[in-house]
């Protein structure tokens, strides 16, 4: 979890877009500290007891389900419209854990899963995808109010989709200030489209999705928006012999501890108290 957070803290351009937007949302911020409860006194003892007492190699390895980027027409492959969502539901991540509620991407609200699914496109064909938030007024974590976070009026958790190591245009990128709510009831000041074009013009590999909202990427994270998108080229892959369709799996490992009543734990104390609390 913290390295993806490192790795979006790279991002200069979203630095410097910050830098310009402080100002504009630090009203905004005031409202974030004030409407948030004081986190809860957690110590150590509570998650390591809970740890502790998961037994292990009980459960299946989770494969995540895949959705197709590309389609077939007369044998040709052809581009494809997708539509997945971001849903609340309950995730029983080991046999001992009751069910715990996440924020999680899917094609519908009883398959969507943590991690998402594995999102799988072809070399060379475009992919549009129009993500929709179905999420609730509430967001199941705190967040952090030292930083310039999206506040809706209204109420709903703000969500954008960033695709992590994608060249894309701009419009496509998931600025964090492109942020929208349940139904794009409202919208961040750089929003500009529901559907984004992946032009799936590099080199083959292995990328991930992510939420990028404004001052909500580590919550909206560890909540569980998060998934693996995946570049195919035959051409590439068939001639090394790599694994191909059901052979190839995916694996994404998120790191996470759990309260006793399997909530998922997040940590609101910082890396140096004394200056980021
Ligand atoms: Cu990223």
């Amino acid at each position: 979890m913290s390295s993806m957070v490192q790795i979006m803290g790279n991002h200069a351009w979203m630095l410097r877009r910050v830098a310009a937007a402080l100002v504009a949302v630090v009203v905004a911020g005031v409202v974030a500290v004030s409407a948030q409860a004081p986190p809860p006194p957690v110590t150590s003892a509570p998650l390591q007891q809970v740890a502790g007492s998961l037994q292990m190699y009980v459960d299946p390895l989770p494969q995540m389900a895949k959705i197709r980027g590309y389609g077939f027409q007369q044998g040709r492959v052809v581009p494809v419209n997708l539509t997945i969502g971001m849903f609340q539901k309950k995730w029983k991540f080991h046999r001992d854990l009751p069910e715990t509620p996440v924020f999680v991407y899917g094609q519908c609200a009883d398959s969507a899963t943590f991690p998402g699914p594995t999102i799988v496109a072809r070399h060379d064909v475009p992919l549009a995808v129009t993500w929709e938030n179905h999420l609730p007024d509430r967001h199941i974590l705190l967040w952090d109010p030292t930083v310039p976070t999206a506040i809706p009026r209204n109420g709903g958790v703000p969500t954008v989709v960033h695709l992590h190591g994608s060249a894309h245009p701009p419009q496509a990128d998931g600025s964090a200030f492109a942020w929208f709510t349940a139904g794009f009831r409202e919208t961040g000041p750089a929003w500009t489209q529901a559907t984004y074009r992946y032009p799936n013009v590099q080199p083959p590999g292995n990328l991930w999705y992510h939420d990028h909202a404004l001052g909500l990427t580590c919550a909206n994270l560890l909540a569980g928006l998060l998934g693996a998108y995946v570049i195919e080229k035959p051409e590439v892959d068939v001639p090394m012999d790599l694994p191909c369709d059901d052979d190839d799996l995916h694996l994404v490992i998120a790191d996470r501890s759990f309260n006793i009543d399997g909530s998922l734990y997040m940590n609101s104390t910082g890396v140096a108290p004394s200056v980021h609390p």
